[in-house]
């Protein structure tokens, strides 16, 4: 490795040893490490042909990947040899770990469960690709001035990718706008623009390197460079209009995860890559067939959430205009195609696009999407409409479009029954399933916490790491105190590395014993950082009026971003630093509370963080929290969770114990019937001295001194109308806070609690959901023989 290091230097780099920066010794490193890659992925690309193997396309606008060094070496198994490799090179192995930027393309949940399905696919030999974009500028960089967001493009690719490689050969042309010639019951689309989509591979190997996928990402070219004619003239905006569609096309990630944006660009986003990402998949299936009858044997393409749910229209635009099918029969074969995962409830989150714009953007689409209608209404009148009020809604089309709907937590699914598709659920009763969220035990155990993790194989052997459930053999050392020992100074080790990081970022001493509470996740109001924050302010209330009185230290970490046009989160964003600056600098409570908040919270930052957590807060408006996934991480990495009924919250709680589990707070039928009441929030707070206290505190600019009417709206709207109801679950939760207290004081006890999450998460394993979609949606297998089996 070490010769194959310094060769990559010399001869990809154009480097010698003597003045490699830091980054040309990283970018040796990964090549070498990709190299390594190269023999798995060909060798299973080919037995996918061979095979003839139906494949699984995972088209998602997100991908939240983070870095791949470490990820790649330890599913490799080589990251002992590549350390000392690098060290006999003279250089600190994890100094070029860290050097890597962070793969930000995505906003959160839903991007970095399409990451963990992408290591999962690829362990459990699924041959599968993933497709998506690669924007020029991932989600943005966030930095606090005076306690408040701004944001500073991310820029990833300023520096070589190490992972990709581009394949100027794999393009297809991407048109929008024009017309429709409707000639002797043909249709034919003639677009007025035209990009090209061009693909970027990255290969992800599995677990022990025994198979290999591909993530494609699509990049945007100009279809002519630019126009010579007009350049000659000297008409040099004209000359280079096709470049600009081209270059924005993939410029940057949309970053709000809340509200349906609007926007023609998004919508030729998603187009873009959707319609890239069918053209490439048929390509392939014409490789070795020639009836597209048979597509639904060889292809599933799953819609991660509605942004590619323009899939649905655009096959069936191929498989008529092109392929000569009915329409009825085109619209049915692509339903046998498709898949369709809601991850949201929020009614601000379901996409709908005026229906001029997407006429004037795809007009046959439009057309075929009328088709779709058409044939839903003939055979089920009165079916929920997908055209309705001059709007496209993208989640009737998504669902009318697939063969199977899932929801990702058993509670979401209820909820995705009964509330948002209920009619469609009376018409289609067996179209939606479950397939609870999870996450891989690679990098959510093995790699980012190697204290636990070495622990954990020196007690049951290594089989944990591509077959979680092995955990539960741990369950019986929760009386074993030797082992809570050991499982608490892994711990400790976590806490102290976090505290150093923090000392060094943010300037702030953290004492490692006491109580790591975070909440790391991005900034809405139905998550309820306020409530967080509004307990902090109570809690440090009490300990100031009696610091003498036994209280358990406490770190409150914060982590997250807020949408940049989502005003209410960055002020939540702003009280929790404002509180931060006057918490911290009270002598009297100093060595009891302190509330860090590092900006720029990424995956990277969620490694580092949890494994050092000991209360994970999952404090969401019960309904409103799809499934959550750091609730998973958390409780794999020995972290009690204080939580409500909400999303996977419910499913943990069922696997590691009520008693393990600090639960609070109405459940998702009480928040609908408490709503109901008029003047809910005004009665709970006025039952509330406590709360009362902490809202006149904030009002009167205790926080905020320079200011003093800063949060003026913030306060008046949890009086007259908080919809997230922080007031009716704030006594509560303040209560339990105080049990979590209690029980961090023995040690003994807690460790056993802890360790009793560790050992009964392992159901949590991203492997396990893939085996689900595998079974239930896709239906593929595995072409490692013996793989899907395993706890089906
Ligand atoms: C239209 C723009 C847009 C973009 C993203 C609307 C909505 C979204 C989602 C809310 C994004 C998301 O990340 N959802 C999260 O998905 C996770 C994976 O299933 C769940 O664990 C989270 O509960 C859910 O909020």
């Amino acid at each position: 490795m070490k010769d194959d290091i310094l060769a990559h230097l010399r001869y990809s780099l154009g480097k010698d040893a003597g003045h490699a920066a830091i980054y040309d010794w990283r970018m040796a490193l990964s090549l070498t490490l990709r190299d390594r890659m190269m023999d798995s992925w060909f060798q299973s690309t080919k037995t996918s042909y061979d095979r003839h193997a139906k494949r699984v396309y995972y088209l998602s606008m997100e991908f939240l990947i983070g870095r791949l060094v470490e990820d790649v070496a330890a599913n490799l198994g080589l990251v002992e040899e590549a350390r000392a490799a690098v060290a006999e090179l003279g250089q600190d192995y994890d100094l070029l770990v860290k050097d890597e930027p962070d793969a930000a393309l995505g906003n959160g949940g839903l991007g970095r469960l399409a990451a963990c399905f992408m290591d999962s696919l690829a362990t459990l030999g699924i041959p599968a690709m993933g497709y998506g974009i690669r924007y020029e500028h991932g989600l943005f960089e966030q930095d606090f001035v005076e306690g408040q967001q701004i944001e500073k493009p991310e820029t990833w690719l300023q520096q070589r990718h190490a992972w990709e490689f581009e394949r100027p050969e794999v393009s297809y042309k991407v048109g929008f706008g024009g017309h429709v010639h409707h000639h002797e019951g043909k249709a034919q689309w003639h677009p007025h623009e035209t990009v090209i989509a061009t693909a970027f591979d990255t290969p992800v190997v599995g677990w022990q390197g025994r198979w290999g996928n591909t993530l494609r990402l699509w990049s945007a070219r100009p279809q002519k460079e630019f126009d010579l004619a007009s350049f000659n003239r000297g008409d040099y905006l004209a000359a280079s209009r096709s470049e600009a569609l081209a270059r924005t096309i993939c410029r940057v990630l949309y970053p709000d995860d809340t509200t349906e944006s609007g926007k023609e660009l998004r919508l030729k986003q998603e187009y873009f890559f959707t319609a890239a990402s069918i053209k490439d998949l048929l390509r392939r299936f014409f490789t070795d067939h020639d009836d597209i009858r048979q597509l639904p044997d060889a292809a599933a393409i799953q819609l991660n959430d509605t942004h590619p749910a323009i899939a649905g229209p655009e096959l069936v635009r191929i498989l008529a205009d092109e392929h000569g099918l009915e329409m009825a029969e085109a619209i049915d074969l692509a339903r046998r195609c498709l898949g369709y995962t809601n991850h949201t409830l929020l009614p601000e989150a379901l996409e709908r696009w005026p229906e001029w714009l997407l006429g004037r953007v795809l007009p046959r689409h439009l057309e075929i999407i009328r088709a779709i209608e058409a044939g839903q209404q003939a055979q089920y009148p009165g079916s929920p409409r997908i055209l309705d009020h001059g709007n496209v809604n993208m989640g009737e089309l998504a669902f009318i479009m697939a063969h199977k709907v899932n929801g990702v937590s058993a509670l979401h699914t209820d909820l995705v029954k009964s509330t948002v598709f209920a009619d469609l659920h009376r018409i289609h009763p067996t179209r939606i399933v479950n397939q609870t969220n999870g996450i891989t035990p690679r990098r959510w155990l093995h790699g980012c916490n190697p204290a636990l993790s070495g622990l954990i194989t020196r007690e049951i052997g290594e089989g944990w790491a591509a077959d979680l459930e092995q955990l539960g053999a741990l369950r019986t050392r929760t009386g074993d105190p030797d082992f809570l020992r050991a499982f608490m100074a892994a711990k400790r080790t976590n806490k102290e590395r976090l505290s150093n990081w923090v000392q060094d970022h943010c300037g702030i001493a953290i004492d490692p014993d006491a109580m790591f509470d975070v909440q790391i996740k991005r900034i809405h109001e139905y998550k309820r950082q306020l409530m967080n924050i509004l307990e902090t302010i109570a809690l440090w209330n009490e300990m100031h009026a009696n610091p003498q009185a036994g209280w358990t230290p406490r770190v409150k970490i914060f982590g997250g971003k807020a949408a940049p046009g989502y005003h209410v989160a960055k002020e939540i964003i702003r009280l929790i630093n404002d509180v931060a600056a006057v918490v911290n600098n009270d002598p009297v409570t100093k060595d009891l509370l302190k509330i860090v908040y590092p900006p720029n919270y990424n995956v990277t930052m969620a490694e580092l963080l949890i494994p050092a957590a000991d209360l994970s807060e999952q404090i969401s408006t019960a309904g409103k929290e799809a499934s959550g996934t750091g609730n998973m991480k958390f409780a794999l990495n020995g972290a009690l969770t204080i939580g409500t009924l909400d999303g996977a919250n419910v499913e943990i709680r069922e696997h590691v114990g009520a008693e393990n589990f600090f639960l609070f707070g109405l459940t998702a039928e009480e928040v609908i019937e408490r709503r109901s009441h008029h003047g809910y929030a005004r009665a709970a707070i006025e039952q509330s001295p406590r709360m009362q206290k902490v809202l006149a505190q904030i009002a009167e600019g205790r926080f905020s001194p320079q200011e003093p009417g800063r949060y003026h709206g913030l306060v008046g709207n949890l009086w007259d109308h908080d919809h997230f109801l922080v007031s009716c679950d704030f006594d509560s939760y303040f209560d339990t806070q105080r049990r979590a207290d209690e029980a961090f004081k023995h040690q003994a006890t807690w460790a056993a609690m802890a360790l009793s999450n560790t050992a009964s998460v392992g159901w949590f394993s991203s492997d396990r959901t893939i085996r689900g979609y595998a079974r239930d949606i896709w239906n593929v297998h595995s072409a490692i023989d013996g793989q899907l089996e395993q706890s089906a």
